[in-house]
């Protein structure tokens, strides 16, 4: 039994290439969506991936008819080499595109646009336009355009139960403040604050200090069995905000407490907090150990504290989930602002400045 995997764009495709490599008495064994790894998976439809079995005897049927098939194939073969042969020839004219390639790349790269996704996103274009020469203008406009879509942006605004997870010391607790007070005192909705942060010293008091001055009910949960309870006392509140608590992204036995914290409290939404002072590595990896809990939303933090914007990029490709809100200080509840396509965009291409 042969057993071939298709990653191919349509069923058309898939049994075309089963035939011909399998022969026609293959048969589909499973079929399933899956989105191309990298920029591009971004910016094409979906491809979907095929699994096909067939016996070794009709292969070797197959491989008699294939004979024939071998010497046209060696034919197109030279026909390649050729063309090789003259785009080599072309090597000076793709000198000036590099040239003009390399101010676009060196703006991003100061920008602190991690090297492998600007290489990504080069190569997306490249793949997009079928390897035609392009013009440094319409190399930035496509490069925008690529941007554009990784960075997501969350519609979802009325959650009622949301939570907030991630490092140490991101801004969780100061962001649920902001958070309650902007749903409280601006939007006239009942808030109820929740934490399960009873590990660091001062994180109940911390939480506790913002509901009294914003006299909103406020719930700690000791364990996991109280979560339920807590949340059932707060069935008046329009919108339930629950703090945890801060984890080490290199310690996976935290972060699996922390997901199953966050199973049990079945939330409408999950932000996963990040703050943008944060190393690019350390936010691939933070993003990467954090995964396993689903978060559906991110929420970048101290975007005051940084001069270069590239962290949004890297926190928006890794996480690919919608940016809910960006908070720009310490002050609450004033230091935030709710993802906006256009003011990302222009932190991320360095315009903002
Ligand atoms: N500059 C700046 N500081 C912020 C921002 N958000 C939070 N902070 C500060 O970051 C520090 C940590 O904030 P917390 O809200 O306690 O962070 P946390 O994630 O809850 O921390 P743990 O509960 O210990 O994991 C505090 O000094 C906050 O004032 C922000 O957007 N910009
Ligand atoms: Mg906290």
């Amino acid at each position: 039994m042969i057993i071939k995997r298709y990653i191919v764009d349509n069923m058309n495709e898939a049994m075309t290439r089963i035939r011909y490599e399998l022969g026609n008495d293959a048969v589909i064994v499973s079929q399933r969506k899956i989105r191309q790894k990298g920029i591009i998976g971004f910016i094409k439809p979906k491809k979907i991936e095929v699994t096909a079995a067939a016996d070794d005897k009709s292969k070797k049927s197959k491989e008699n008819s294939d004979k024939d098939k071998n010497e046209s194939l060696q034919k197109e073969i030279n026909e390649l080499k050729e063309m090789m042969a003259s785009l080599l020839g072309q090597k000076e004219q793709s000198k000036i595109k590099t040239q003009d390639r390399s101010k676009t790349k060196q703006r991003l790269l100061e920008n602190d646009i991690p090297i492998e996704i600007i290489e990504d996103i080069y190569n997306a274009i490249k793949e997009n336009n079928g390897n035609k020469k392009l013009s440094s203008k319409k190399i930035e406009k496509e490069i925008k355009l690529i941007i554009e879509k990784i960075i997501k942006i969350n519609e979802k605004k009325d959650c009622r139960l949301q939570v907030f997870i991630g490092p140490t010391g991101v801004g969780k607790t100061t962001t649920i403040a902001k958070i309650a007070s902007m749903y409280s005192l601006y939007q006239q909705k009942k808030v109820g604050l929740i934490t399960i942060d009873t590990y660091r010293i001062g994180a109940v008091e911390q939480l506790k200090t913002y509901s009294d001055i914003l006299g909103i009910p406020f719930k700690v949960a000791l364990s996991i069995k109280d979560i339920p309870k807590a949340i059932d006392e707060m069935k008046e509140c329009d919108v339930i905000l629950i703090d945890t608590t801060g984890r080490n992204c290199k310690n996976m036995m935290q972060i699996s407490e922390t997901r199953k914290y966050v199973e049990t409290i079945n939330a409408d939404i999950v932000h996963l907090v990040l703050s943008m002072t944060t190393k690019q590595g350390d936010i691939k990896k933070i993003i990467e150990n954090y995964k396993t809990v689903n978060y559906n939303s991110l929420i970048l933090t101290k975007v005051d504290e940084t001069l270069t914007y590239g962290s949004i990029l890297t926190s928006c490709f890794y996480g690919n989930v919608p940016i809910s809100f960006i908070t720009t200080g310490q002050n609450v509840p004033e230091d935030i602002e709710e993802a906006n396509k256009d003011r990302l965009l222009k932190l991320v291409l360095g315009d903002d400045n």
